[in-house]
């Protein structure tokens, strides 16, 4: 492993941690998040791995990369998960067979049933994953393996699966729903690091597919009609379970009926006090089935889907993957102007839809109710990396900050949940822990912004917490404890990129 000269032997040493962790979860075609609880590969995670990939393996950041968007839709949107093949419903759930339309798991445990027993009325089987734009389909590829593919219902040419043609591999699958889109970002931040013949090669196959992720943020999930981009499902956020998105699920009826369907996997490897409620999971279900058997339309999403919100963190991603496109574009000859003039247009719109004066934050927008979330996230802090925010907003962002709701100290991070609200919860995922890939990005949103002083503080407080604790996916907000996987990707990539 080639360390730094600059860093010391403690650091040296985090290093070479964090870069076993990558080569440990490099599957030969992507990096999983998790070897032990997350086995496919997932969306927000590879960009964030690819920027930690970019410091000690330029070649398998692009690679990571391009495994992903060889999976992405026609209508250009990025799956949250790619399925590897050899994975089933009963290793993650939901997986392959839920998405792709499959039935009930049944009581035994959340293994699929046999292909033949699968509903098909109704039921989207249309080609998902296609590269774009010069993709094409393997016929029958997907019913080797027992998954049915998805896509667009209007596609209607059977089933088939993502083939990559540029040495991506073998044919995946992938769910119907999005995570924040921060791969822009992360493309960017692979080619700055070694802008040679080779990363410009990747920019140019990225850059139509990147654009085409935008654009289908941009009209086919803008239901609200402003400009920003609804999420049809929590799980569209990265922030799972976070009090972001309570109200707007307490709509949602809770169908019992749904977890005696569908059997739960993930509080079954993880302890269930760090999990979403039963209830709140058989929200997910019915948001994610009412999508899903809805063929993964989004025209009439306002008349017919239960989960519409405007997420703050997820459009100011929005915008600053535009900011990188525009650089992006620079490289590979395309007209940069569009893209910053739409993160301009993105930035004025959570200005004024989402930024809340009484609280001095953005807050989670439900279109379907036209009500602001009242919780205070921290979701709502990350328009922070939006460098038009005028002066106002980044004062108050920053005093959020620093008060005692979400206190960066020089040995705690940015929890992910004010820590004065009676439900705060220093255990459950999203509704208190510190999560790393969040407080990477708020510091680069400080620098940003010439807040120096407070994101080199943020940067200690995140390098203290792996020297001490080790490379997990999210740490105790008081004592700095690991919790969830202690061998997490995007902890250890960024990590990378904090010494580098
Ligand atoms: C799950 C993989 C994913 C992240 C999400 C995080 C978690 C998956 O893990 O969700 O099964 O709950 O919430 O942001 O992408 O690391």
């Amino acid at each position: 492993v080639d360390v730094p000269e600059h860093l010391g032997e403690a650091d040296a040493e985090t290093w070479r941690g964090a870069t076993a962790i990558l080569a440990a979860n490099w599957t030969g075609t992507h990096t999983v998040p998790s070897r032990t609880l997350y086995p496919h590969q997932w969306s927000w995670d590879a960009a964030f791995i690819s920027i930690g990939l970019a410091h000690v393996a330029p070649e398998r950041a692009w690679r990571d990369l391009r495994s992903l968007f060889a999976a992405q839709w026609p209508d250009g949107r990025v799956p949250h998960i790619v399925f590897d093949p050899g994975v089933t419903d009963r290793d993650y759930f939901p997986g392959p067979t839920f998405w792709s339309g499959g039935g009930p798991t049944g009581s035994d445990g959340g293994g699929p049933k046999p292909d033949g027993d699968l509903p098909t009325a109704g039921r989207a089987a249309a080609p998902g994953g296609l590269p774009i734009p010069t993709g094409r389909t393997a016929k029958g590829d997907a019913s080797t393996s027992g998954n049915r593919s998805i896509g667009p219902a209007s596609s209607g040419n059977g089933a088939g699966a993502a083939r990559s043609g540029n040495g991506a591999g073998a044919a995946r699958l992938g769910s119907g729903i999005v995570q924040p889109p921060v791969h822009a970002v992360g493309a960017w931040e692979v080619y700055r690091r070694a802008p040679d013949e080779a990363a410009t090669a990747e920019l140019r196959w990225l850059y139509p597919r990147l654009v085409a992720q935008q654009e289908y943020l941009a009209t086919a999930r803008d239901v609200g009609g402003a400009g920003l981009a609804a999420i049809v499902h929590p799980w569209e956020s990265g922030l799972d379970n976070s009090p972001a998105w309570d109200e707007a699920l307490a709509g949602v009826p809770v169908a019992v009926e749904v977890l005696r369907r569908y059997a739960r996997r993930d509080n079954q490897v993880v302890s269930s006090d760090h999990r979403p409620t039963d209830d709140d999971y058989a929200r997910y279900l019915t948001i994610a089935l009412s999508y899903r058997d809805g063929g993964y339309r989004d025209a009439d999403l306002a008349v017919r889907h239960p989960f519409l919100v405007e997420c703050p963190g997820f459009n100011a991603l929005r915008g600053a993957a535009e900011l990188a496109l525009a650089r992006i574009a620079e490289v590979v000859g395309a007209d940069p102007a569009p893209h910053r003039e739409r993160a301009a247009s993105i930035t004025r719109q959570l200005l004024d839809r989402l930024f809340v004066p009484a609280t001095g934050m953005f807050h989670a927008l439900d279109v379907r109710t036209g009500l602001h979330s009242p919780a205070r996230c921290v979701n709502g802090l990350l328009p922070l990396v939006l460098p038009e925010l005028p002066a106002g907003q980044v004062a108050s962002l920053v005093t959020a900050l620093e008060s005692a709701r979400f206190g960066v100290g020089p040995r705690m991070p940015v929890p992910s949940y004010d820590r004065s609200a009676v439900d705060f919860d220093p255990f459950r995922y999203w509704r208190g822990p510190v999560w790393f890939n969040i407080n990477w990005l708020l510091r680069a949103g400080l620098r940003t912004h010439g807040r120096d002083g407070l994101a080199d503080t943020l940067r200690s407080a995140l390098l203290d917490l792996v020297r001490h604790s080790g490379y997990y996916e999210y740490f105790h907000p008081d004592n700095g404890a690991g919790i969830g996987s202690p061998a997490f990707s995007w902890t250890a990539a960024l990590t990378l990129d904090l010494l580098a």
